[in-house]
Parts: structure tokens; sequence; C-alpha cells
């Protein structure tokens, strides 16, 4: 029995998900933290290599970044379809991204419980004019939508996420599992907020746009980690290849709901900082019955009901 569980989520078979999530967002990412596999890394901590973000642009040159193009080639479209994930290169300058980290430090920081290993918050956009243009931003928006092959993205939810250090991996899960979207053409911004080297905690990837069709009977386990455990294993023998490499500063990847994701604990003394924005083509639909795997579903489509096209004012059209 998961102790993260409420009464009535916890009910049922492991496997059984049928009941909606009954707590907040920020009680979700603790409990599914702890479905991740092995044991707890020890040992000391290291120091990253300094990091010097250089100047830090004003609002004005910020709003300016984010409203230009990125020039994503068909190469990277193609990868992203092939690969059902793409990390690309220079997507924001590090000044930029340093000025995103001290908004969203500060935002986690007035409400969060500082003991939390994994901290989260959402819908900051609502509130916070810089994270407003970076989470509504042309140039994120577009490569969302360049990928999907679509003339709009409408916004599902920003995510802060902060594995600070000395936390845990994060299990194996894609995110069609999590979201209560009708649709494959959703996929994840995950923008670091600092050069992430691999003893930090980078989000990692299975390659390949069917490689969660390998693991679609691995049952999923509400309780404990034999759910995260069996995809391991499944990908061990299948030999899939797996992209567990370090982001350079300014460089940020795009998942699709079907890329089965991990990342590793963060040995470092810095938190991993991470801006998450997740988009979807326009038309989608919220599924029918929305399980417990869906978190607070409806803190981020206000008024939606289950079956019904998401478009409300908090999934604005970009
Ligand atoms: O940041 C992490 O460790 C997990 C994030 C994730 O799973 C996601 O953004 O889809």
């Amino acid at each position: 029995m998961n102790p993260r569980l409420s009464a009535a989520t916890a009910a049922g078979a492991s496997s059984d998900v049928a009941v909606e999530w009954d707590r907040g967002n920020d009680q979700w990412w603790d409990w599914y933290m702890s479905l991740a596999d092995g044991p707890a890394p020890d040992g000391p901590l290291t120091d990253p290599a300094p990091h010097d973000p250089g100047p830090l642009p004003g609002d004005d040159a910020l709003a300016a970044e984010l409203a230009q193009p990125y020039p994503l080639t068909a190469d990277q479209v193609a990868a992203y379809r092939a690969e059902s994930f793409v990390k690309l290169p220079g997507v924001l300058s590090p000044g930029g991204l340093e000025r995103l980290r001290i908004r969203l430090r500060a935002m986690l920081d007035a409400a969060v419980d500082p003991s939390v290993g994994f901290q989260s918050l959402e819908m900051m956009w609502l509130e916070d004019p810089l994270l407003r243009a970076a989470v509504l931003s042309p140039r994120i928006g577009g490569i969302a939508a360049g990928l999907l092959g679509v003339d709009g993205v409408r916004l599902y939810h920003d995510n802060a996420l902060s594995k600070e250090p000395g936390a845990g991996r994060t299990p194996w899960h894609f995110d069609a599992h999590h979201f209560p979207l009708a649709s494959a053409d959703v996929l994840t911004a995950w923008i670091p907020l600092q050069p992430t080297p691999r003893e930090m905690g980078p989000l990692a990837f299975a390659r390949g746009a069917d490689t969660w069709r390998l693991v679609a009977d691995v049952e999923f386990d509400k309780h404990g980690t034999t759910y995260d455990r069996g995809v391991s294993e499944v990908f061990r023998a299948r030999a899939v290849d797996v992209e567990d490499g370090p982001f350079a500063a300014g460089e940020m990847s795009f998942h699709s709901a079907h890329c089965f994701h991990t990342a590793g604990a963060n040995r470092t003394t810095v938190p991993r900082m991470v801006l998450a924005t997740t988009y979807f083509a326009d038309g989608v639909r919220i599924v029918d019955a929305p399980t417990m795997v869906s978190g607070d579903w409806r803190k981020f489509v206000p008024g939606a009901t289950p079956g019904a096209v998401v478009a409300s004012p908090c999934n604005p059209l970009l």
C-alpha cells in the first residue's frame, strides 16, 4: 500500500487507476516519484562545472528573443517523428534561461515545502508576465506546431520541476498514460534552466515512435516500483536505445506523449530546474474516463468535461 494515496485511490488492485485523483498536483508528483525502482543512491554530491550565463537580458530583449521563430530543419522534424523526441540546440540564450530560473526559484520557494525532493508548481503563466511570455511564446509554440505538423497548438499546462540535490530517479513512463487528452498530437517541451550534466538527472528518452508498444502489456503498479522495473527489463531485453546525454545551456527537448522517458537522480549540489510546457493540436478532446494518473487535470482545463473539445481560456491557441 502506497502511503501517498488516499483511501479511495489506494483501493482495488495495484493496477486499478479508474478512480480520479483527489489531491493536489504536487502530491501527485510526490506519489509518482515514489514509483521509481532501484536503491536510493548515496555517496557525496558533486559540484557541477561552473556556469556563467553572461549578461541577463531585460524584459524587452527577452520578449524579442521569445518572439523569434526557431529555424526548425526538416531533419529535426523527421527525427522527432521517427524517434518520438528531439533535442534542439540553442533555443534560448543562457541569460534568458537564467532569468526564468531566478523567477521560477522565487515562485517555488514561496509555494513549496523546502524538504520536498521533487518540487513542482504549475499554471504559473496565469500569474507571472515573464512566465507567460515564455510559455505562450511564438518561439517554443512554433517549434511545437512545426513538430506536430499543425498550424497552431493549444497549451495544456506549464510545470516548474525542480529535482533538488540528492533527489532520486523519475520512473519510466509515457505521458499518454497521464494526460487525459484523446490524441497522439500532444508533446512536451522540457526546458532545462541550467546546463544539465548526466549526474544532475537530465531527461532520457527511449528511441522509436513505436517503442511504447513493447511495454504495453507491463501492468501498472500504483503502490510500488514493479512497473518501472518491468519497463526497464523489457527495454534491456529488447536492446532499446536510450538517449540519456547531458543538455547544454540553451538546449531543450520536445517529446511526444507516446515517448517513454525517465530521468536519473540529481547527484549534484545544484537543483535541476526545468520549465516543462505541454501543447496539443487544436481540436483535441478530453478522454471519456480520466484516471488518477491524470492528477488534478481539471485545474488545467477548467470547466471541460470528459469527451469535450479542450478550448478553455486556460488553453490559449498559439
Ligand atoms: O523532469 C522530470 O524528471 C520528469 C519530467 C517529465 O516526465 C515530463 O516533463 O514529461
